[in-house]
């Protein structure tokens, strides 16, 4: 019997999938599904047989968001007391590179959710948005500044003080998603992408997961610096020294560290 009882985890090929399973609320971030998908997260992210996790929700939704029953009767207190959201932050910490596969809605915290991780590949008929201002809240798990990071002011400003919903189609072009899709192929397509950054050397993907993530926490300067230390870094590392040899000799590298 699983561990878990609000997500489905598997391994195979290097890939951990985190599939949410609540649907009968259409995936909504539940305090224990919050806490079961960072702790399989960092577990899978402290295994050294896993290069990239991926998180799938259903076809009908990746998450309709944080859950809505379970926040409505509390108080500013309990929610200040319990830092409510606080354990997302682990997730962002990881270094293992993050791939969504997106169907169906992706609200709220679903939204939120899918840009703490790396790469989102949506279906076609994926649906973005961030009505917290409906509930008479706001974005609590990052939407004002993730979103703001990834699509700039404008966009971020139109669906979080309106809180409409956009199709895959325009989250591709503002920026929000890497790929879109035929609805049946966005589990394929999010395993192919995971299984090929698993297959790279590790201490390069993990760097390269840093220091794009440094970009968002740092000024330019600081964000230059850091990319190029962890670049001389690799230079310590035998796949460096594998990857240029086999480019030199025209042949696929053979990682070490995987
Ligand atoms: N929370 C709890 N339950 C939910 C949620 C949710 N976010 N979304 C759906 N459900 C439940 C429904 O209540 C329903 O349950 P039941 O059958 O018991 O009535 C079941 O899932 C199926 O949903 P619907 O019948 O509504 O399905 P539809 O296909 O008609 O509609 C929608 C789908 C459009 C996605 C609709 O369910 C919806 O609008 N959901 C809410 C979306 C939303 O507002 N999300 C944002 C939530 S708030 C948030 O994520 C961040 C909060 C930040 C707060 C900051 C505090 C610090």
């Amino acid at each position: 019997m699983s561990e878990y009882s609000t997500i489905v985890v598997s391994t195979e090929s290097r890939v951990a999938t985190i599939q949410l399973n609540r649907p009968e609320a259409l995936n909504a971030l539940n305090a224990e599904m919050m806490e079961e998908i960072v702790t399989a997260a960092m577990g899978f992210d402290a295994d050294p047989g896993v290069g990239t996790i991926l998180i799938t929700g259903s076809q009908k939704a990746f998450a309709a968001g944080a859950d809505i029953k379970q926040m409505a009767d509390r108080g500013y207190a309990d929610m200040y007391a319990d830092d409510w959201f606080r354990r997302w932050d682990d997730l962002t910490r990881l270094r293992t590179p993050i791939v969504s596969a997106v169907s169906g809605f992706a609200l709220g915290g679903g939204c939120e959710l899918a840009m703490m991780s790396d790469i989102i590949i949506a279906a076609e008929g994926a649906k973005f948005g961030q009505p917290e201002i409906n509930l008479g809240v706001i974005p609590g798990m990052g939407g004002s500044q993730r979103l703001t990071r990834a699509v700039g002011k404008a966009k971020a400003m139109d669906m979080i003080l309106t809180g409409r919903r956009i199709d895959a189609a325009e989250a591709e072009r503002i920026g929000l998603v890497s790929r879109v899709v035929a609805d049946d192929q966005v589990l394929a397509e999010a395993t192919t992408v995971a299984e090929l950054i698993a297959s790279k050397s590790k201490p390069s993907t993990q760097m390269a997961k840093e220091a794009v993530g440094s970009a968002f926490e740092s000024t330019l300067g600081q964000g230059l610096l850091f990319e190029r230390r962890m670049f001389h870094s690799l230079f310590a590392t035998e796949d460096q020294a594998e990857g240029m040899s086999a480019f030199a000799q025209k042949r696929d590298p053979v990682w070490r560290h995987r």
